[in-house]
């Protein structure tokens, strides 16, 4: 055999134990994530560690991963999970090559940290280890036998660094075996379906009433029909989705209850059936992320079906030293909205339906609030199980504590939609269009500025709602041939000119204004 002859079952000792220890890992993992399904979500020593990451990563970060992959940052986690942790694997594979007893001791330390992250998580309990604890000994059990097969003879001749025919085809056979339970237990453990019938029948099943008051109708001049601007409502499936849990929570309606306490004079208990009987309102609103970087698609337009919230604390009565929510979601998130923005005339909604449907499971179903004017962050909690009437100087929130402004009032911005950024255009007339938001205030005007000239007006689509964005359309006409340039910039109806400066989305949004280039031939 030539030196480099790397063919599988010729692979050089060390790399046959890193794989040892790869596959004896994911086979710890995933039979412990297919038994989790058994158990609380968060038993999985796979999720309890994702989550314990996004809850522990510095601000910075999660605001870096949210802004630069939006709503793919659990995959990018997942990716960064899983090359991590096949690195770490492979290292202690090949420690175990070299000194198996202290590599099964590491393991067992490794499935200690594994347990701790576990409970920790705010859903678990002590039973909730058992998958932890059986996928360990399973990983610890695959892991001694494929080193043990991997590992060249003792017997052998010195210079021979390779097992035995036998040996290999046992190590190649275990370690196919090993994958293959793997990846049949993560594939299991992973799709929502197999063992969430009853969730996902119930999905189905959760009927909702027709509204007592039907959102406004939305004529076809809320469009400015042009090809490429967002469309006014936005698809169930295109909305984007933003939260802190690596597993959708799964809720069954039939056990949903929302507690309303804290600085209340009586405390209410609503189950679904008794709201669902309530006169429900449907209202188009438009949410808002505060992490949204200018000119990105961190937000989108719905029509909500819900109950007012307002009502809901008329019914609890909150104390006059009240001044804030403090909602909270089955997984423990935390939104801190202040007590006006839900008692005032706004459409502050306890929502089950979007769309006309009822709440996608990745958009809080079986119920979550929705409140005009304010980011999601400090008011749109999905999955939503409690409100706590408390006060800003009592309580904190999930962001609040990670250095965001602790009332998030959306600012006015907008973005250009067409032509899309480094276009390519023929001469004439160029058509730029987009939207523009300023949630519970209202988009007065929108101007367009090219290549450095007049800010000139748009024409505006019809206002639907002061809480709804709004499509804008500007013609440029007899475009040169060359690079262009254009920027936008939105007026509210309290006169508020869209400011120019830049600045980050930490600690309350991202301002500046949208400038895409373009080429006209
Ligand atoms: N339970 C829960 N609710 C949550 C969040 C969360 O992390 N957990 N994120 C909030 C944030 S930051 C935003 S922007 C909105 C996004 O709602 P969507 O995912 O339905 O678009 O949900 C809010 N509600
Ligand atoms: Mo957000």
């Amino acid at each position: 055999m030539s030196p480099t002859d790397l063919t599988p079952h010729r692979l050089p000792t060390i790399i046959r134990c890193a794989v040892a220890g790869i596959v004896a890992t994911a086979v710890f993992l995933g039979l412990a994530d297919i038994l989790a399904r058994f158990f609380a979500p968060s038993a999985s020593p796979l999720v309890a560690l994702g989550n314990t990451i996004i809850e522990l990563s510095p601000p910075a970060l999660q605001d870096f991963a949210i802004s630069t992959f939006g709503n793919n940052n659990k995959l990018v986690l997942f990716i960064s999970m899983a090359v991590g942790g096949a690195l770490l694997a492979g290292l202690l594979g090949i420690l175990a090559g070299r000194r198996l007893k202290t590599a099964g001791a590491v393991f067992s330390v490794i499935g200690l940290v594994f347990i701790s992250v576990v409970l920790r998580r705010p859903d678990t309990g002590w039973v909730d280890v058992v998958p932890t604890v059986v996928g360990l000994g399973m990983g610890l059990a695959a892991l001694t036998a494929l080193v043990i097969t991997a590992r060249p003879r003792a017997s052998a001749a010195p210079e021979d660094e390779r097992p035995p025919a036998a040996s290999r085809r046992a190590f190649l056979g275990l370690a196919a075996a090993g994958t293959a339970v793997a990846a049949v237990s993560l594939t299991l453990g992973r799709s929502v379906q197999t063992f969430t019938q009853d969730v996902a029948t119930s999905v189905g099943r959760l009927v909702l009433p027709s509204p007592a008051v039907r959102a406004a109708i939305i004529p076809d001049s809320a469009s400015v029909g042009v090809d490429g601007v967002a469309s006014f409502i936005t698809d169930n499936s295109e909305f984007y989705r933003i939260d802190t849990a690596l597993v959708v929570p799964e809720l069954n309606p039939e056990e949903w209850t929302l507690r309303i306490h804290g600085l209340v004079e009586n405390e209410v208990l609503i189950d679904m059936s008794e709201l669902l009987s309530l006169p429900l309102e449907e209202h188009h609103i438009t949410l808002a992320c505060v992490s949204n970087p200018v000119g990105g698609d961190l937000l989108g337009n719905a029509t909500w079906l819900g109950y007012p919230v307002r009502e809901l604390l008329a019914r609890a009565n909150p104390l006059p030293e009240a001044d804030m929510v403090l909602s909270r979601s089955s997984d423990g998130f935390t939104a801190s909205t202040p007590l006006e923005a839900l008692t005032d005339s706004r459409d502050s909604l306890l929502a089950v339906g979007m769309n006309g449907e009822p709440l996608p499971a990745q958009h809080g179903y079986p119920a979550r609030l929705v409140v005009p004017g304010l980011y999601g962050y400090v008011s749109a909690t999905k999955w939503v199980v409690e409100l706590e009437v408390t006060r800003f100087d009592q309580d904190t929130a999930y962001w609040t504590e990670r250095g965001w402004d602790e009332r998030g009032p959306i600012l006015v911005s907008s973005r250009i939609d067409v032509p899309r950024a480094l276009e390519t255009l023929p001469s004439g007339d160029v058509v730029i269009a987009g939207v523009a938001w300023a949630q519970h205030v209202g988009i007065d005007a929108v101007e367009v500025q090219v290549d450095d000239g007049q800010w000139e007006s748009a024409d505006l689509a019809s206002e639907v709602s002061v809480d709804t964005w709004r499509q804008w359309r500007y013609v440029f006409p007899d475009a040169e041939p060359g690079r262009h340039w254009v920027s936008v910039r939105a007026v509210t109806a309290d006169g508020e000119v869209q400011t120019g400066e830049r600045q980050d989305p930490i600690p309350n949004a991202a301002t500046g204004r949208h400038r895409i280039d373009f080429e006209v031939e």
